[in-house]
């Protein structure tokens, strides 16, 4: 019996045209709509009953915490519906990795959400979008993707939200996980040869259904000869918190320091990420985060460890719990 999978588009270069089939680059983004894309895509209907809206059309360089929220309630109340076996949802890929974060962190469900998007428009010469939503749809077919939290496949690989970065700015193999996808797609089956290992979904304290509104967290991007108003701006910005991409292993120049510890002082979390792409951030390594009252990312990219902080100041403002929260999710 084939599976019932709601199909929610948002836009992205998956859903763009461009003028010029060589041209990969120059296109306008997010023009065709959900119901067109699959249209485009005859092979889809042996895979799966469809059921498609379109939620969204926009570049997900646009997206703000209320198209986040918005998005989540939606595949939230699908997720509830019985006959819905799974979800996968059409996106930009610049923040995908963002978004998938954020619903893997918030979905009540053991059933399989997959995020797809394409680094070509369709109107290019092979064109990535049609092959990826075909294996996104098989990915949430699949009963092996229940339980897994919220995947991105592309480019024949299943990643997990939680590890999966956005790396490049045009090839195929852009996304990538630091320990590997999850599994891959091949000839039309998902393959999986591992779990993702820290709690999702049914194992946090977050539920979409209960969130309203998102704190305000900003990140500062550290570099040789900084200026330490970059930090102050988010300070005065009256944000609750700080992601700080530092250098290295988390090491903050000796002249930002006293306006990270400003930032402390006037309420903001502080949480010292790095900028290297891999690796982990060490609690009092580089820096004395307990005299502080400073938090470390663990092995997170600035920008999900900035979904992570804006989640966890929903239910948590002491320091050690915070702490927990990034050594655990
Ligand atoms: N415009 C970008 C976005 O929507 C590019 C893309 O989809 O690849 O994220």
């Amino acid at each position: 019996m084939k599976a019932n999978i709601a199909i929610i588009g948002t836009g992205g270069t998956i859903a763009g045209r461009g003028e010029s089939s060589v041209n990969t680059s120059a296109y306008a983004c997010s023009v065709v709509s959900v119901d067109e894309i699959l249209s485009g895509i005859p092979e889809l209907a042996s895979l799966a009953n469809l059921q498609a809206e379109q939620l969204l059309q926009m570049g997900s360089e646009n997206f703000a915490t209320e198209h986040l929220l918005l998005l989540g309630s939606r595949i939230s109340r699908l997720l509830q519906q019985d006959h819905v076996d799974g979800v996968v949802v059409t996106h930009g890929t610049d923040t995908i990795d963002e978004t998938a974060y954020f619903l893997h962190l918030t979905l009540k469900s053991m059933k399989p959400v997959v995020v797809v998007g394409s680094m070509r428009p369709p109107s290019a010469l092979s064109p990535d979008g049609p092959l990826n939503l075909y294996n996104a749809i098989l990915v949430a077919s699949s009963p092996a993707s229940r339980g897994k939290g919220t995947l991105v496949v592309s480019n024949d690989e299943i990643h997990t939200a939680r590890d999966v970065v956005k790396t490049s700015t045009f090839k195929l193999e852009s996304f990538r996980s630091p320990y590997g996808p999850l599994g891959y797609v091949v000839e039309g089956m998902p393959r999986y040869y591992r779990e993702p290992a820290r709690s999702h979904t049914l194992e946090t304290p977050w539920s979409i259904e209960e969130i309203d509104r998102l704190p305000e967290v900003g990140i500062v991007y550290a570099h040789g000869g900084i200026d330490a108003g970059m930090v102050d701006a988010v300070t005065n910005a009256r944000m609750s918190g700080i992601v700080y991409a530092a250098t290295g292993n988390g090491n903050v120049a000796e002249h930002v320091v006293g306006a990270l510890l400003r930032a402390r002082r006037e309420g903001l979390h502080v949480v010292r990420a790095s900028r290297t792409g891999s690796g982990v951030v060490i609690r009092n390594g580089a820096q004395p985060d307990d005299k502080y009252d400073w938090l470390v990312v663990d092995d997170q990219a600035p920008q999900k460890a900035r979904i992570l902080l804006m989640l966890a100041l929903t239910r948590e403002a002491r320091s050690a719990e915070l702490q927990r929260m990034f050594h655990r999710y």
